[in-house]
């Protein structure tokens, strides 16, 4: 327990992804002590909380990384012990779903086996310490898969992907350590969520970023999967807030934040494009490499509950998304031409396979 006038302390795990970079800023700015668990790399991955990094040697820091991977109960159990967190929020995985049909195993062992692992080492930990931790799970949309949409916590999940069953599994721990334990534990059923942060390999961001290099000349094709799939897509900072509304809440629950509108990739295309005066079918090719196995057809989220109970909304709406996407990476092509006009030998940031 928090002694008075001390800040709450959150521990996130998955801190260097798209949503642990939103939800640290949003827990430092309310006044949170925050500590990341970060994966060992052989270059750097703390590009998305660079900002919001403090050196640990300043005063009053309120920002601390730990280097940790849910593959590795040991370690996390460590952290918890040095931590002594007031909430966790579980946002590691594997994330990529085509990636899980090509990786299925380490996929099943960091989102399904890692969450248990880290929920084994918090039940040992409460029961030691007497302490009260809340607990955020980052469940995903992915686990309705083929029931039609709209989806609420009433619907059936039917999950299509090594990544969506094992999102699935980590569900069912979280209802059942609740059950079992008493633990405080909350999943959140996100539907898919979007920013300028997003990893490039993601379908919005592929796009985001490929037109606006078509767009300055730096390359002339993009090439997509399926166009037909439709999506519920939101902004990645509205969804972070959820997250914490939900362990502010006194019972632990089950909460899908979607914003209600859905888009298929090809609307999502023709946006971006038109957005630049483009015709997008003199750019965009298909390639069957980027098609899955089994496909997510129509995911429409109903958050009714969340709207309801946690009075949370989405602020951001889909056409400033994309807009808030297609100027940061603008921006970007605009920085690699200027370089590449002074001479300078530029590659394009990594490689957009997926
Ligand atoms: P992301 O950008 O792919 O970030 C994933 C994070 O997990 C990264 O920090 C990554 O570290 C870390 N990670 C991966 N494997 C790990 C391991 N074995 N041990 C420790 N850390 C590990 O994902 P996101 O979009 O921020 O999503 C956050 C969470 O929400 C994920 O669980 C995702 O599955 C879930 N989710 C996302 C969406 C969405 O639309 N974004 C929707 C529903 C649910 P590195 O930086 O070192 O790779
Ligand atoms: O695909 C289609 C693809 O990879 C969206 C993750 O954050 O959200 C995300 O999973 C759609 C699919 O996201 C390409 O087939 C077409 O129908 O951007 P995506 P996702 O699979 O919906 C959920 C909620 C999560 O939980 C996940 O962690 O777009 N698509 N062409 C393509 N997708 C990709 N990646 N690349 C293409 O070239």
């Amino acid at each position: 327990m928090r002694m008075a006038g001390k800040p709450k302390r959150a521990l996130v795990t998955g801190i260097t992804g798209q949503d642990g970079s939103y939800l640290a800023e949003f827990l430092l700015n309310k006044g949170y002590e925050v500590h990341g668990v970060i994966r060992r790399a052989s270059t750097f991955n703390t590009e998305r909380i660079q900002h919001i990094y403090r050196d640990p040697h300043d005063d009053n820091c309120g920002f601390f990384l730990h280097y940790g991977d849910l593959n590795d109960a040991t370690g996390l159990r460590r952290i918890l012990h040095r931590v002594k967190p007031d909430e966790v929020y579980n946002l590691a995985a594997q994330s990529h779903v085509k990636v899980s049909f090509e990786q299925a195993e380490y996929t099943a062992d960091t989102v399904a086996t890692g969450t248990l692992r880290l929920f084994e080492s918090l039940r040992d930990y409460i029961d030691v310490s007497g302490c009260q931790v809340k607990i955020y799970q980052a469940g995903s949309s992915e686990m309705f898969g083929a029931s039609p949409p709209p989806q609420n916590e009433d619907t059936p999940f039917y999950p299509r992907s090594p990544y969506a069953v094992s999102k699935v599994a980590a569900y069912w721990y979280g209802v059942n350590y609740r059950e079992a334990y008493g633990m405080f534990i909350a999943n959140g059923i996100l539907f898919n969520h979007e920013s300028p942060r997003r990893g490039e390999t993601f379908v919005t961001r592929k796009i985001t970023r490929a037109a606006s290099r078509i767009k300055l000349g730096l390359q002339n094709e993009l090439f997509l999967g399926n166009l037909a799939a439709f999506r519920d897509w939101g902004f990645a900072g509205d969804y972070v807030e959820a997250m914490w509304l939900m362990l502010q809440h006194e019972k632990p629950g089950d909460y899908v934040i979607a914003t209600g509108e859905a888009h298929s990739v090809q609307e999502f295309v023709e946006l971006v494009f038109n957005l630049l005066e483009l015709n997008w079918r003199d750019y965009v090719k298909i390639d069957p490499r980027y098609f899955r196995p089994s496909e997510v057809d129509y995911l429409l989220g109903d958050s009714t509950r969340a709207r309801n109970l946690l009075q949370w909304k989405p602020r951001v709406s889909f056409e400033q998304l994309v807009r808030m996407m297609l100027n940061h990476d603008l921006e970007m092509a605009r920085q690699e031409k200027t370089l590449r006009e002074a001479g300078h030998k530029v590659e394009p940031r990594g490689v957009p396979f997926g």
